[in-house]
């Protein structure tokens, strides 16, 4: 800072009214732009702090000509009454969490985002490997086209097998199948880890059926899979009767039947009483107050011997069930193709 008798020096330029006319509005425009109170504090100690330049200039007017001082000393005053006051406000405004000059306003109805709900199918797996991770199961996945070795051969189902007559199945030109079931994926399990096993695999299959209320050529399975020492069909009961209970209502219960299937024996049909009219009979249960739900049985021990395990040392139980079956019974849904028509009318009803 020097004074000559030409004039007033700041920054090593000369300061007259016109510069210093050109510096307050410089000075504000940067108040106003500073992103934060560091920011800010910048500014103010550039223009307003004791080496800044309003003291300068303040020092300096005394040596300037009489006519330059007066219009020299109010633009200093509008400096420190204008660039002060901008930046209290700018320094409040930062505090108070305020974006500079921008405000909200917060009387505006906020956005409105279409939140979806879960499809029923989605529902019924989602609760269902809940309520068999309490059980310590974890889920596995595979892909829908299959061998006809992990699809049939594996599960003792060779293809001379009767139960293929029943299944009229997608066959691909390479050999290979979309999947009938989703035991394959508990093969693929076996062959991969070794005992014990607890594994449910949820997952779409295929099969040649006309489509109708009941059926569609395209569905979903959860399959469950229990392998350990001395796994019993005991055990096997109590699983089920802990999944209808936790999936339909604490008062269900479960009975077995016989039945028949080539990976399992023995083999039975699983039945949940019916959780609307709790066994008595009515139209949900065909008035015979039980409804059929799974099939299950103990694993063959020529499943075990495909997969590489001993059958002399390990046993074990597996079920399986339809989805759309569980969807349609639990939420009363008359016809499996509204599981299917995307009408959000219907899909909008299952939060
Ligand atoms: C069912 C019924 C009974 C089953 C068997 C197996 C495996 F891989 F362990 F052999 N997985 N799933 C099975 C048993 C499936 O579905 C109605």
């Amino acid at each position: 800072m020097a004074i000559f008798r030409d004039g007033l020096f700041f920054w090593g330029e000369m300061m007259n009214s016109e510069k210093l006319k050109e510096t307050l509005s410089e000075a504000l425009a940067e108040a106003r732009v500073a992103p934060d109170i560091e920011g800010l504090e910048h500014v103010r100690i550039k223009y307003l702090g004791r080496k800044g330049l309003l003291p300068g200039v303040m020092k300096g007017l005394g040596g300037l000509p009489p006519a330059e001082r007066g219009e020299m000393g109010k633009l200093a005053n509008r400096l420190k009454t204008e660039l002060g006051g901008l930046l209290d406000q700018r320094r409040e405004e930062l505090e108070s969490g305020a974006m500079g000059n921008v405000s909200f306003d917060f009387t505006l109805p906020g956005a409105w985002h279409a939140a979806g709900t879960r499809h029923p199918i989605a529902r019924v797996i989602e609760d269902a490997a809940a309520i068999f991770a309490r059980l310590g199961f974890t889920v596995a996945q595979g892909p829908d086209v299959e061998t006809a070795y992990r699809n049939f051969e594996a599960l003792n189902t060779p293809d001379y097998h009767p139960s293929l007559d029943e299944q009229d199945t997608f066959w691909l030109e390479s050999g290979d199948l979309l999947r009938t079931q989703t035991s394959p994926v508990q093969i693929r399990v076996m062959e991969s880890t070794q005992p014990p096993i607890r594994v449910i695999t949820p997952g779409r299959c295929y099969r040649r059926d006309t489509t109708d209320a009941t059926h569609s050529a395209s569905f979903h399975q959860i399959e469950g899979l229990y392998v350990d020492t001395r796994v019993s069909l005991a055990d096997l009961k109590a699983t089920m009767g802990y999944f209808a209970r936790e999936m339909m209502g604490p008062g269900v219960g479960v009975r077995f039947r016989p039945h028949f299937f080539p990976f399992t024996e023995p083999s039975v049909e699983c039945d949940f009483s019916c959780h609307v009219c709790a066994g008595k009979g009515c139209r949900v249960c065909k008035f015979s107050g039980w409804i059929e739900i799974a099939g299950a049985g103990m694993v063959d021990p020529r499943v075990f011997k495909k997969v590489g395990y001993d059958p002399t040392a390990v046993t074990g139980f597996a079920f399986g069930m339809g989805v759309e079956r569980i969807a349609m019974v639990k939420y009363g849904i008359p016809d499996i193709r509204m599981l299917y028509d995307n009408d959000i009318r219907f899909l909008k009803q299952f939060a």
